[in-house]
């Protein structure tokens, strides 16, 4: 894994101090119930209680209000949705742990409320967003989407969010702005898969280009199964990019920043000969170590057929002519 020399821009962790005390007790005195058996922290509302371990009563009520949001029937996939317990229980979040199957233990006590998202660069108006905020600039909906990751493995989930373009009209672009770059939050005392992967350019970013953030299927998600992101689903809010690899869908975000220079990215910076900036979804090309051509559905363990674009070819081709 070759060395990385960062830019002094990403040197600087984009992260906001929660102070501990705030949610302290709350959390002691659920794993204090948890522990003689009182209450469970694991069952059918698994999504719920991981909220209720990292999240103040009070931001909890304010969060679980505006959930579930309405379907948006225009986005419904032909495939049966993938459980919500096994999504919950199958996730790349590489900040706490490479093991897919640990990143929800690892991660259900980390605090993602408070939380605040700069949002700024090339617009006229940068803002600096609570997730309550951000939540609320635009009305919720929920999209069912196919979701692809490289590995080739793919899942039907149903995300909450609204559009990015309505995120990014509310701060004004710039006619200089030509891409918009993501970076996730970083919380090295949190997160304990920071410190195995020392080499990595931390914080975790990602960015698209000006047309690709305006497109209508580019996702600003707050939530899934019709409840607030859980932590290893990227709480309390990620882009959710169908048409690329699942990479392409940076969680936890702590800032937007529009830029005129085309940004680096975690994947294709670190392994740029397999990982590519643009990283759409394309069955007709081969990783360098596996075919792209079929994909492997969790939870049934169904091989499908990968489609190009993810079967989103006739809302984004037109921005790959
Ligand atoms: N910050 C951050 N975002 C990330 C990742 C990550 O490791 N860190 N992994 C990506 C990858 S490879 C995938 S497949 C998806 C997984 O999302 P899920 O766990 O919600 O299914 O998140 C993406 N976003
Ligand atoms: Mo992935």
């Amino acid at each position: 894994m070759p060395h990385l020399i960062l830019p002094p821009s990403c040197r600087v962790p984009d992260r906001e101090i929660t102070p501990p005390e705030v949610f302290r007790d709350r959390r002691r005195f659920l794993k204090e119930m948890a522990a003689a058996g009182l209450i469970t922290l694991a069952g059918p509302r698994l999504m719920a209680q991981a909220l209720s371990r990292s999240v103040s009563p009070e931001a909890q009520s304010a969060a679980l209000s505006l959930y579930p949001a309405p379907r948006n029937g225009q986005y419904a996939v032909d495939a049966p949705l993938t459980e919500q317990s096994v999504a919950a229980a199958y996730n790349n979040f590489y900040e706490f742990s490479t093991a897919k199957e640990r990143v929800a233990r690892l991660s259900a006590d980390w605090q993602t409320r408070p939380w605040q998202v700069r949002v700024d660069g090339l617009v006229e108006n940068p803002v600096v967003l609570s997730i309550e905020d951000v939540e609320r600039l635009a009305p919720l909906e929920e999209r069912v989407y196919r979701f692809r990751c490289v590995e080739a493995w793919a899942m039907v989930v149903p995300w909450t969010g609204y559009p990015l373009r309505r995120l990014l009209e509310h701060v004004r672009p710039t006619s200089e702005a030509r891409y918009v770059r993501f970076v996730s939050r970083l919380d090295p005392e949190e997160m304990p898969g920071v410190h195995e992967l020392r080499h990595y350019a931390w914080p975790y970013h990602e960015a698209l280009t000006m047309e690709e953030a305006m497109n209508d299927l580019a996702l600003l998600v707050t939530g899934i199964y019709g409840e607030p992101l859980p932590p290893q689903h990227g709480a309390p809010v990620r882009l959710i990019v169908p048409w690329k690899y699942g990479y392409k869908s940076p969680k936890s975000l702590a800032r937007i920043e529009l830029t005129a220079e085309r940004p680096p990215t975690f994947w294709n910076e670190a392994v740029p000969s397999e990982y590519s900036w643009t990283s759409n979804v394309e069955p007709d090309v081969p990783h360098p170590r596996w075919s792209q051509a079929t994909e492997r559905r969790i939870g049934t363990g169904e091989r499908v057929t990968t489609l190009p674009l993810n079967g989103y070819a006739d809302q984004v081709g037109q921005l790959y002519t």
